[in-house]
């Protein structure tokens, strides 16, 4: 198992973040690459996801909705080739160094085109669930960032603020929300096809404006800290949780509120990519 060092829990703690240059092999990010500009040129049913709740247009297999940007969600459902990248063993001893048993959730992809805007800056965890107690650092969030392509200034890089995993005050959302490189702070993480940035999801993260042509693409896979994923500590008493909408019907909406988890599952239908399973 690959040994962390301590310059790299000092920095990551510092920072909020890691960057491991040439961390997945070229073939492989070729693959993966290839992978990505073939479901973005495709149209993709997605009337398996109808229903559920959440399921609006920013949150389909490929969601285009939003302007010279193509986001892809669910990779592994796509093409098998972004198995590849699930506990790769370049960054999963950071996992587990800073997260102890990480379970992998939503996996992505976004290239963004001429033109792309900054995104909105946002962080996917509160920063006082970021913790170092006894030495030991904790992020139950931890999110992994594969570049594809050159990520050059003007590419739309992610933008970061370092250290805001820490951060006392907020900015106003009003002014700053959007303002990208020029948001107090904030600096471009650049880097090469094959580069792997991983952070935690503490961290005040955005897109930065996109000044060039070409593709940009990166990959993200995020991750949660096992209790978080309940089923996994919780595995002898996980098939009791969810409950059919036969029974949830019946619910006050306080209830139904309180279990509206339920509703975003997919208890009885077909997954495309799901075939591909049994290969
Ligand atoms: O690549 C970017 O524009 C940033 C993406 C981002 O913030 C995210 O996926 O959470």
């Amino acid at each position: 198992m690959h040994e962390i060092s301590e310059e790299q829990r000092f920095l990551f703690d510092l920072q909020g973040y890691l960057i491991l240059r040439g961390a997945i092999d070229r073939d492989l990010i070729d693959a993966l690459d290839a992978a990505v500009v073939e479901n973005e040129a495709k149209e993709h049913d997605e009337s398996w996801a109808a229903g559920i709740p959440v399921v609006n247009g920013q949150h389909f297999s490929k969601d285009t909705n939003v302007d010279n940007q193509i986001r892809l969600n669910g990779l592994p459902r796509l093409d098998p080739v972004f198995d590849q990248l699930i506990a790769h063993p370049s960054y999963l001893p950071y996992l587990k160094e800073f997260m102890a048993e990480p379970q992998l959730v939503n996996t992505w992809s976004i290239s963004k085109y001429a033109g792309r805007t900054a995104t909105g800056s946002h962080n996917g965890l509160p920063t006082e669930e970021y913790t170092v107690r006894d030495g030991v650092i904790r992020s139950p969030m931890l999110n992994v960032v594969t570049m594809l392509t050159p990520n050059h200034p003007g590419d739309g890089c992610f933008c970061i603020i370092p250290g805001s995993h820490k951060k006392n005050l907020n900015l106003d959302r009003e002014r700053w929300g959007t303002a990208g490189l020029d948001t107090p702070g904030a600096i471009e993480v650049t880097g090469e096809p094959g580069d792997v940035m991983l952070f935690t999801e503490a961290l005040t993260h955005a897109g930065a404006n996109k000044t060039s042509k070409r593709r940009r693409t990166t990959l993200q896979y995020n991750h949660v800290q096992r209790n978080r994923a309940s089923p996994m500590w919780d595995h002898h008493n996980a098939r009791h949780y969810w409950m059919p909408p036969s029974i949830r019907e019946r619910f006050t909406p306080a209830q139904r509120d309180l279990t509206r988890w339920m509703s975003y599952t997919l208890p009885d239908r077909d997954v495309p990519g799901a075939e591909r399973s049994n290969d």
